[in-house]
């Protein structure tokens, strides 16, 4: 059991009291070198260090939390991690007090007449279950679903998959990634045919320029960006911030280029024009290891129910694709961009000199796109037609967000059309999971069902009428959000939510289930260099809380698949992990055995004979090559990965006379996500309160609003009223404003759009049409 209330408060107030003086005492916002985490231990205690993976973002630090009594009271990065090297930054450090809130969930509630009752465990688990039952017998199998999580361990999303994919048999299973990785797994697929990054962190100690696509990481990969800044004091590499926004990301850059929102497209093709009309294609490497494609264009933006889209790749020749690029001339985009053709060829210049390693970074700002899938596509093409690729500092880099995104969502197969080793549609994939799950290879459903926006849609719609949502809180990070939390308090619909604090998503619950949170359960994350890390269980969790993982265990128990759910309660996770293992078992994504995680901090898939495999493609690094070349992209059936003529092609909705300005939406480095755990971090909720609008600081002074001063904004959707934020931390572009949506009291998300990337149905959290007035 936890400390008590009272030990518990003052410790959070000792903590909170030492860690602001030593966060304002750090060189670089937001980082915590390791003498500064020293300086704060408590006195005289005796503390146990163990090792995990952070709770935090896709970066996956490793730290070493410390134990006294049965409680966890500090952090600090692991120098033998290769990730981080003992740097953690402020949420990493200051994460175990996110257990510690004084309203942690301990007992199952369940709504009775309106009002939350607490229940037990068991009774609980069996309401669970018997609804199941019920809603698949009423409304047939495809009416019940879970929606989980890029936070949610391997065993998690494991166990999660085997149960709906492999025993009730239907592919209703899909995870907040949808809304963050999508656009990343479409573009690796259409370009390499195979997911995940080729490269590594340690490209960053190799390459000499970064350019970083529309992603803020000073603020969202602090430590990973330490690195980069590193980098720089050492060998004078150049950091290029292209960005929509200026952020803390842009001012620390060597060079901020500024373009307007969605036009992105249009700058990475100029830049391939250029290099193409400087003469700088790698013609060995694009002759060996490319082929030229188009796809469909004009796809739309996934606004209406039930929409669906195929694309239909057509080979071309490069010609062909040289001719098309003829309308992004750098001149030209500079009048659609706002880019000078200067700045187009600056960035040009650095792709193509053979003589400097480019790192290419991303996130959020080519994902969230309504042609997200295109955008990852440009940047690979960059890449290979210079061949700056899969070599140690030749890197394009989709960074990652969540601890295990990769890990559970990529890897596992948490996805509708995904299976761990493969995808729903393909027979042999079925037979291959089916065998190794224990179930008939016909109960795998060969066709997806709904992507996230459409499972809460057939939510709405009354296709869907149970769903079961672990670590996410969708009522607040859906976007355009009122059409589902609407849809979720419908008559007939049935939600169990676990989760470890009341949120808005627990206020639409029919049973709220509480978890044990990170080390008070053991298991793993995947992090964004297919580094997967193995955590042991460290404290007791508090009250009935229970694991993600066990909870989905004693349902499938109760739906009667005892036999497929065999796990032992002392070693399942070691008994889930080794069964996962033979999903991969191939030297294209083989993983380490347990004992091996357990030794070291992490290690990268593919792991083949005793060795992490850091390059992927390269025959010099990667066992897998087999084609007896240099490079070997052996995604595709002919080796070779593909370079994309993909379009221009304007936002779903755009500003107009009524709503001008661009509404943009995003974090900041205090708060994870929906605050639900970084707002019970006494310094972390301080130095970040509330939400807020920034505005370009001309829009403010024509709209005479200051700093502070109340601002009503406007979209089809709605409107929510916001304090003003004028030069503080970011500054937007000209009407552009932009709104943190870490805030359940100013629900951002009840004005945005749920437009998304027809190929990979990952919504475009960044871009809609806004009026801003003062209120
Ligand atoms: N402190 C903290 N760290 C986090 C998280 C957190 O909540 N808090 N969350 C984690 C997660 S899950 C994620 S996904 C990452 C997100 O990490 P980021 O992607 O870095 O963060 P965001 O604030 O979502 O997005 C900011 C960027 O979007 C860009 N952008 C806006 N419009 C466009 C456009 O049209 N095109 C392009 N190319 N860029 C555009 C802006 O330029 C800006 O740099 O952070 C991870 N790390
Ligand atoms: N407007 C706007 N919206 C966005 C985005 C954006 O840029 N703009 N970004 C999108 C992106 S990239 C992402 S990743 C999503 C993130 O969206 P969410 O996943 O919905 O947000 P989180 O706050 O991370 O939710 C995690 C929940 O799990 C709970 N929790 C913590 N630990 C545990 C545990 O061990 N077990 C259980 N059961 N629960 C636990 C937390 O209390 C919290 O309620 O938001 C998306 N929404
Ligand atoms: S950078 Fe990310 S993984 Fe590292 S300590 Fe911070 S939140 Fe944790
Ligand atoms: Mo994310």
């Amino acid at each position: 059991m936890y400390t008590s209330t009272t030990n518990r408060r003052s410790f959070i107030k000792k903590m909170a009291v030492l860690s602001a003086m030593t966060a304002a005492a750090t060189m670089f916002p937001g980082i915590m070198f390791a003498g500064e985490q020293e300086k704060n231990l408590p006195k005289g205690g005796n503390l146990d260090w163990k090792k995990a993976p952070c709770r935090f973002c896709g970066v996956g630090c490793g730290v070493l939390v410390g134990i006294e009594n049965g409680k966890a009271v500090a952090v600090k990065g692991d120098p033998k991690s290769p990730v981080n090297k003992g740097l953690c930054c402020v949420k990493g450090y200051h994460s175990v007090m996110a257990m510690y809130g004084k309203d942690r969930l301990t007992k199952p509630l369940v709504k009775k007449n309106g009002k939350y009752v607490e229940t037990s465990m068991k009774e609980a688990l069996d309401l669970i279950a018997s609804k199941m039952k019920e809603t698949i017998k009423d409304h047939g199998k495809d009416s019940v679903s879970i929606y989980g999580s890029g936070q949610w361990t391997i065993p998690d999303g494991y166990v999660a998959s085997k149960l709906f994919k492999g025993c009730i048999g239907t592919n209703n299973v899909e995870a907040n990634a949808r809304l963050c990785m999508a656009s990343a797994v479409t573009g690796f697929l259409t370009s390499f045919g195979i997911d995940e990054p080729m490269g590594c962190y340690e490209d960053i100690d190799h390459a000499d320029v970064f350019v970083l696509w529309g992603n803020n990481m000073a603020e969202m990969h602090p430590v990973l960006f330490s690195r980069l800044l590193d980098q720089r004091l050492k060998r004078g590499v150049k950091i290029i911030d292209f960005a929509t926004r200026t952020t803390r990301t842009s001012m620390a850059a060597d060079k901020s280029i500024l373009f307007l929102p969605q036009t992105d497209l249009a700058v990475a093709n100029a830049i391939c024009y250029e290099i193409i009309k400087n003469g700088w294609v790698n013609k060995s490497f694009v002759e060996k290891h490319c082929n030229f494609n188009k796809g469909l264009t004009n796809m739309g933006y996934g606004l209406e129910d039930k929409y669906k889209f195929k694309d239909k790749p057509e080979k071309i020749s490069f010609q062909d694709y040289k001719k098309f690029l003829e309308d992004y001339t750098p001149e030209k985009v500079e009048k659609i961009s706002g880019v000078s053709a200067k700045d187009i060829k600056y960035m040009a210049a650095y792709y193509g000199d053979p003589n400097k390693k480019v790192m290419s970074l991303w996130c959020m700002g080519p994902n969230q796109h309504s042609r997200g899938t295109w955008m990852n596509n440009l940047i690979y093409n960059i890449h290979l037609l210079t061949g700056k690729i899969s070599t140690p500092g030749n890197s394009p880099f989709s960074l990652t967000g969540q601890p295990s995104a990769c890990g559970t969502v990529r890897e596992v197969g948490t996805l509708t059309h995904k299976l761990p080793h493969g995808v729903v549609m393909n027979k042999e994939h079925r037979e291959f999971a089916a065998k190794i799950w224990d179930v008939p290879v016909e109960n795998i459903d060969p066709k997806p069902t709904y992507h996230t926006v459409e499972m809460f849609r057939a939510l709405d719609r009354g296709d869907i009428r149970f769903m079961w949502i672990q670590v996410t809180n969708p009522m607040v990070t859906m976007p355009k959000l009122k059409r589902y939390r609407d849809a979720a308090k419908k008559e007939g619909r049935f939600i169990v939510v676990s989760d470890v604090y009341p949120t808005p998503t627990t206020d639409i619950a029919d049973v709220i289930l509480p978890s044990a949170m990170w080390i008070e359960r053991e298991g793993m994350y995947g992090n964004s260099e297919r580094r997967t890390q193995y955590f042991e269980q460290m404290i007791q969790p508090p009250g009935e809380a229970m694991s993600d993982t066990w909870q989905l265990i004693e349902v499938a128990k109760r739906l009667g698949y005892e036999k497929q759910f065999y796990y032992n309660e002392d070693t399942h996770i070691e008994e889930i992990y080794t069964e996962y293992r033979k999903h991969h078992d191939n030297k294209k994504h083989n993983m380490a055995p347990l004992e091996v995680l357990k030794e070291n901090p992490g290690m990268q898939w593919p792991y083949v004979e005793g060795k992490p495999t850091q390059w992927r493609f390269n025959s010099k690094y990667d066992p897998a090559c087999s084609n007896g070349e240099d490079f070997h992209f052996y995604g595709k059936k002919d080796g070779k990965a593909i370079i994309w003529q993909r379009p221009y092609e304007p936002a779903a909705e755009e500003p107009d006379a009524e709503y001008p300005y661009w509404l943009n939406t995003g974090r900041v480095v205090e708060h994870w996500h929906t605050g639900s755990m970084t707002r019970r971090i006494p310094v972390l909720h301080k130095a970040m309160p509330h939400s807020y609008v920034e505005l370009n600081p001309e829009d403010a002074k024509r709209m005479q609003i200051k700093n502070g001063d109340k601002v009503k904004l406007t979209t089809r959707r709605g409107e929510i009223i916001l304090p003003a934020s004028v030069n503080q931390r970011g500054v937007p572009a000209p009407m552009q404003v932009f709104v943190p949506f870490f805030d359940e009291n100013m629900l951002i998300n009840d004005i945005t759009l749920d437009s998304f990337c027809p190929i990979s149905k990952e919504p475009d959290y960044k871009k809609c049409a806004v009026k801003v007035e003062k209120a």
